[in-house]
């Protein structure tokens, strides 16, 4: 299932994050987003950390709403249809999803900055899954570790992780965290990411190729809640789709410069 393409368009308004924080102003620029893989362990262990501090945060994001976890709340900003529309499947994607990051890894350094005045807070970026390294054998990935992001189809018969940062976690519609790996959906490698960039001389015909191709080749792999647009539900989503990594900058900014 490909529920990432052809979203139905629908004229409305476009509601990207909560609030424009003061976060950066005491940490450097611009923002440096690291591979996963040469992160140290005290990096990956912080970042893990104010995931998790993220996703057990209470707060009553829209008022007169219940309160909700702030991550929950991102997960429902990207589900929403009022974002939808212009998010995917369209020129949105990349500048909707760019400011969507910047968003959550804001609200990350912000609940570190809050609750863990021993971690700086300046040293929270999300980290990059580097799949397209990976590609040839995505299930080898170093992401896959119990202390990471779970080990590869550790997942009971309903799909539900069982291990890794988000084995506990409760979906942002109520459910445990499933995947359900479809492991015959194959990666872009290096050289086929370079290719979008050196192939399609327009943002019209680079868009649809990125989006349909690299950019939903790990959500269907993972499959599960990866695979629906609640996909923030995993913490995967952040760093493995490419729409949501440091590349997505780099892309953004060599589009710019065309
Ligand atoms: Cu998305």
């Amino acid at each position: 299932m490909n529920v990432l393409a052809n979203p139905t368009p629908s004229p409305s308004t476009v509601s990207v994050a909560p609030t424009t924080s003061t976060i950066d102003a005491n940490c450097s620029l611009p923002r440096v987003r690291k591979n996963w893989a040469t992160l140290t362990s005290s990096e990956q262990s912080n970042y893990l950390i104010a995931c998790q501090l993220l996703k057990n945060k209470q707060e009553i994001p829209i008022s007169g709403q219940p309160s909700m976890s702030l991550w929950d709340f991102f997960t429902e900003i990207h589900n929403s249809d009022l974002n939808n529309w212009y998010a995917h499947g369209g020129s949105g994607f990349f500048p909707w999803h760019r400011r969507f990051l910047w968003q959550f890894e804001t609200a990350l350094r912000e609940v570190v900055k809050e609750q863990r005045p021993d971690i700086d807070y300046c040293s929270i970026t999300v980290p990059y899954w580097g799949w397209e390294v990976d590609a040839p054998a995505p299930s080898e990935a170093p992401i896959w570790t119990s202390a990471s992001f779970g080990i590869f189809k550790d997942t009971d018969s309903n799909g539900c992780v069982l291990s890794g940062i988000a084995k506990d976690w409760v979906t942002s519609d109520g459910n445990c965290l499933q995947r359900s790996w479809d492991t015959s959906v194959s990666f872009v490698g290096s050289s086929g990411l370079m290719s979008l960039i050196t192939d399609y001389s327009t943002y019209e015909n680079l868009e649809p190729n990125y989006e349909d191709g690299a950019h939903a080749s790990p959500h269907n792999y993972i499959n599960g809640y990866m695979a629906i647009f609640r996909s923030p539900d995993d913490p995967i989503f952040l760093s493995s789709s490419l729409h949501c990594r440091s590349f997505l900058g780099y892309l953004g900014g060599l589009l710019r410069l065309r």
